[in-house]
């Protein structure tokens, strides 16, 4: 089993969550905070079989987007606050696969 963490933008959170769901993958959804634009975004983690692994990672990919963001003048660069504005492009998403040692539910 691999635990697929997605870190997924907060405006496409609620389409990831309606794919998954309606595709029959189990999925907790954690409000999260990137820790570059400290802007908020949702963790989604997925247990999931080996072979599905690929299956969710194009869910995920068709229901994200990348857009552009402005970096807010608190964000610390180098040794000092970046005035801004800059833009970056963030996502679609950030995923990580990790080894399940043990799945339990009981
Ligand atoms: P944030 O950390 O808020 O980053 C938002 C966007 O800011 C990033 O988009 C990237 O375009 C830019 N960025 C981040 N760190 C930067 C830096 N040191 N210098 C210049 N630009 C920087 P994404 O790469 O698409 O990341 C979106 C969110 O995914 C991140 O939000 C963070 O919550 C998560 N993430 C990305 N890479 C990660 C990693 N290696 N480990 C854990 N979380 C990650």
């Amino acid at each position: 089993m691999k635990l697929v963490i997605a870190v997924v933008d907060r405006d496409d959170a609620n389409a990831v969550n309606e794919i998954l769901s309606q595709t029959g993958f189990s999925s907790t959804r954690l409000a999260t905070t990137g820790g570059f634009l400290l802007a908020g975004n949702v963790t989604f983690l997925i247990g999931v079989e080996e072979e599905k692994v690929q299956t969710v990672i194009d869910l995920i990919r068709e229901r994200s987007h990348s857009r552009k963001k402005l970096i807010p003048p608190s964000v610390e660069f180098g040794h000092g606050y970046y005035p801004g504005p800059m833009e970056v492009t963030v996502g679609g998403a950030t995923i990580f696969v990790v080894d399940v040692e043990r799945f339990e539910h009981v």
